[in-house]
């Protein structure tokens, strides 16, 4: 098994522990940080999402590889972020009011402050009037909004609305999470839609980068 390999079953099993080690003992052997990323945790945790769909695995084996995945994340953390550089702007993020995932909202934040964006990260279950009134003190050019779950998908369009009641139309909305699209982003009135982290800073930098 390669390393990229090992990480992921790691993760799939929920071996916190060893899933640290791991991407500890992989970047010191030059495997790239987007490699154990991508192949390694994001794989494994898309195998986790299958068999939990599937009932073959259950909540707490969910919890556990999320702890691996978080584990393995703060690792990796300072090489995908890279050197410090001046901020280009300041970016709003947060999963929604009612939806805990926060892995790709934390990878979004990652990737984006890797870009010299300074980004202003609220946290899980935001309520809307937590993304419009941070927006507005922290003279935010765009807030960023995850949902993984299709019950949290309309809080979305509630922070859209938000945003342009208070005079904050000239801020633009990124929306991602697994279960909204570009036609939901279009839908709800939000500027963009990301599939993933880097189609997410590759869209923010061609909107102030
Ligand atoms: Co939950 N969960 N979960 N869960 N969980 C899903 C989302 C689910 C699809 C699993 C399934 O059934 N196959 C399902 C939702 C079904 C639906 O709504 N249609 C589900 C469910 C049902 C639930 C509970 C209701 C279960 C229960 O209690 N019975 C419960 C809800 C709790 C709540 O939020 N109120 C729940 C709980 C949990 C845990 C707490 C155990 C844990 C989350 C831990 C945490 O995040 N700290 C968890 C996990 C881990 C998952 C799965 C397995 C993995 C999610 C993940 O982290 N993926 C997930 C299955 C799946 O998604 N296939 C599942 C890895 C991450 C890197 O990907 O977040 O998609 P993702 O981010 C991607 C892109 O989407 C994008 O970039 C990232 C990649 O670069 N992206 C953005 C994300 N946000 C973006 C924002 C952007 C741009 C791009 O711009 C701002």
């Amino acid at each position: 098994m390669t390393f990229v390999e090992r990480i992921k079953e790691a993760l799939i099993q929920g071996q916190e522990g060893d899933v640290r080690r791991l991407a500890e003992e992989g970047l010191a052997a030059g495997i790239g940080a987007s490699d154990l990323l991508n192949n390694g945790l994001v794989a494994g945790m898309e195998i986790v999402g299958e068999r939990f769909r599937t009932r073959e695995i259950f909540l707490p084996d969910v919890l556990l590889a999320a702890r691996a995945m978080h584990a393995g994340l703060d690792v990796i953390k300072p090489r995908l972020e890279g050197p410090a550089a001046p901020p280009r702007g300041t970016v709003i993020i947060g999963t929604v009011e009612g939806d805990l995932h926060d892995i790709g909202k934390n990878l979004v934040g990652i990737m984006l402050r890797g870009s010299g964006f300074e980004v202003v990260d609220l946290g899980h279950s935001v309520s809307p009037s937590a993304f419009v009134s941070t927006a507005k003190d922290r003279n935010a050019h765009v807030v960023g909004m995850s949902a993984l779950l299709t019950t949290t998908m309309p809080v979305m369009g509630k922070v859209v609305a938000g945003l342009k009641e208070a005079g904050l139309g000239h801020v633009k909305t990124i929306i991602g999470g697994a279960p909204v699209s570009e036609a939901f982003a279009r839908q709800i009135g939000a500027d963009g839609y990301g599939y993933d982290a880097a189609r997410a800073v590759e869209m923010i930098r061609g909107w102030i980068g």
